[in-house]
């Protein structure tokens, strides 16, 4: 500054651990400048501020708009050090030096997303200027002027100033942050006004997904590949859950794949009602069961396919409780009756301190995840090569359809209960998608076949006897191989069939299930996964 003293400018709309970043600068010696509400804060935890107006000669004005907007602010942060006419023009104006920047900003996103919702003129009003102006110009200026916009990094910053502070990585670092920061804050100030001009459900969205870095993972599907992931940052503000907010409380670290299975197995257990286990392999439920009891949905759920569920992910949507942690930790495999189960992740809503206690017993490596379901994560998105793919996420359930019947024998209440259960189910397979259930359980299932004929046969052959009587969900219709499946499935003696229907060939599908008693449903809706 032209004192001569260190200055230090902060503007924070999230208050977190601000008494103790000011008393630690303080203590380093430097002068505080702040806006309003920043200095009573500072203020209250005794720490000395000069208030911003000291320095403009201005008011804060026009409702707080132009606080810090003025050069003896701005000159003092973007003035190159190193630059002689820069320096003496600081000089001229009585303008000092700020060595440290620390803003964030207005709290837009959960302003606009807030339960309730807000005004438009109040989304206005939180559209914050002063502050990413401020931001820009110390990121810029980094060189010079260190840039906080992470109460995360409030430490590592005091013990920066502490020492020799001519590490320029870290001053980078924290530039990067910044614009990240200011990026992420204009993407959601653009998508925002984009849906004012058409109202809330507006289709294509206007975007640029705010992801900020989470992790480096270890490697990507394959050990030769290299990957990281990604959290979106918006959503991570108004805590919308999902995988990528889940909290891990034990286990290995999360691999790249393990992130892609542990999301498929929490979402197909989060749309059901009832207590439910659901077991994923490579993306793809292999058992799922609900029950009253859960013991018993988690047991029917490895059972419906043992081989697949070893190594796999196992899923609930209820507390595990030490019960069932004992459970899931002796259960033994149906295939040898000997060998207990080994899972690599099990997620769950909550976990009893006891139930956690003996899951982390299990293993050293089993991943432990708490979930929240995700409610707000409405887009899908999808790398092709050189673009992207966007799609609402298919949150139809059996609740959303009609089911009609359209052959001779209407199905009984049992019947059309498993219909539902399967085409449950069938929403989370990948296509070609084929499931067979009954009373609550899925007893086998195709998937990824290139030809819906195969998957039907996979499913089928899992089911075993146990088929007959059961209901089959197909995720899309039945084509011109109609004979081969709809007759392959009324020959083995299923139930009831639910279908979208709409293919040209429906006729068939509805004379062969009348030849053998068969109930035939059809949905209208398709659940195609690819
Ligand atoms: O309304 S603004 O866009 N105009 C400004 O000049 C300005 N300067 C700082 N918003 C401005 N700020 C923002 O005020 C900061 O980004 C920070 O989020 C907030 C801190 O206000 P207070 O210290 O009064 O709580």
């Amino acid at each position: 500054s032209s004192s001569g003293k260190k200055q230090a400018l902060i503007s924070l709309s999230d208050k977190k651990d601000l008494a103790s970043l000011g008393n630690g600068l303080q203590e380093l010696g430097y002068t505080i400048v702040s806006t309003g509400g920043t200095a009573s804060t500072l203020e209250n935890a005794g720490v000395s501020v000069t208030k911003v107006e000291t320095l403009t000669h201005f008011p804060e004005m026009l409702d707080g708009r132009v606080k810090t907007l003025h050069p003896n602010i701005h000159g003092g942060i973007l003035a190159r050090r190193d630059v002689e006419h820069h320096m003496e023009a600081l000089n001229e104006h009585g303008i000092g030096t700020f060595d440290v920047v620390v803003v964030n900003l207005y709290p837009f996103y959960s302003k606009v997303t807030a339960p309730g919702g807000i005004s438009f003129e109040d989304g206005i009003e939180n559209i914050d200027i002063g502050g990413p102006a401020m931001i820009r110009a110390a990121a810029k200026n980094h060189k010079d002027v260190l840039i906080v916009v992470d109460s995360e990094d409030y430490q590592a910053v005091l013990e920066y100033l502490k020492g020799g502070q001519s590490d320029q990585q870290f001053r980078r670092k924290l530039a990067w942050k910044a614009f990240q920061h200011v990026a992420a804050y204009d993407s959601a100030v653009s998508e925002w006004l984009w849906k004012q001009t058409e109202g809330k459900e507006k289709f294509p969205p206007s975007f640029t997904v705010p992801l900020s870095l989470k992790s480096s993972l270890r490697y990507g599907e394959n050990p030769h590949q290299k990957a990281a992931f990604y959290v979106d940052k918006s959503l991570a503000e108004v805590n919308a859950g999902g995988i990528a907010t889940a909290i891990q409380h034990h286990g290995k670290e999360m691999s790249y794949n393990n992130y892609l299975d542990a999301d498929a197995a929490w979402n197909c257990v989060s749309e059901f009602e009832n207590p439910t286990c659901v077991v994923v392999k490579h993306t793809n439920p292999c058992g799922v069961a609900s029950r009253d009891d859960i013991l018993e949905a988690y047991r029917l759920a490895v059972k419906a396919d043992p081989v697949s569920a070893f190594g796999g992910i196992v899923a609930f949507n209820v507390e595990v409780d030490e019960v069932l942690a004992r459970e899931i930790r002796e259960f033994r495999s149906p295939t040898d009756g000997e060998t207990r189960m080994f899972y690599e992740i099990v997620v769950a809503p909550k976990y009893t301190a006891k139930g956690l206690e003996v899951l982390k017993g299990k293993s050293k490596t089993l991943r432990i995840l708490e979930a929240k379901k995700n409610d707000q994560g409405k887009l899908s998105l999808r790398q092709v090569g050189g673009g992207w793919l966007a799609q609402d996420s298919d949150d139809i359930t059996p609740e959303d359809i009609s089911f009609s019947s359209v052959s001779e024998k209407t199905p009984t209440e049992s019947e059309f209960a498993d219909a539902k259960f399967a085409w449950l189910c069938v929403k989370h397979v990948k296509s070609n998608a084929i499931v067979i259930a009954k009373n609550n359980c899925m007893l086998g299932m195709g998937s990824g076949q290139p030809n819906r004929v195969e998957s039907l046969r996979i499913a089928f052959r899992k089911a075993g006897e146990e088929a007959k009587g059961a209901a089959l969900a197909s995720d899309a219709f039945f084509p011109f191989a109609w004979k081969d499946a709809v007759e392959e499935a009324c020959e083995k003696g299923i139930g009831v069939i639910a279908e979208p229907g709409g293919s040209i060939r429906d006729q068939d599908a509805i004379d062969c299930c009348k030849k053998y008693g068969v109930s035939l449903l059809f949905t209208n809706v398709r659940h195609f996964r690819h």
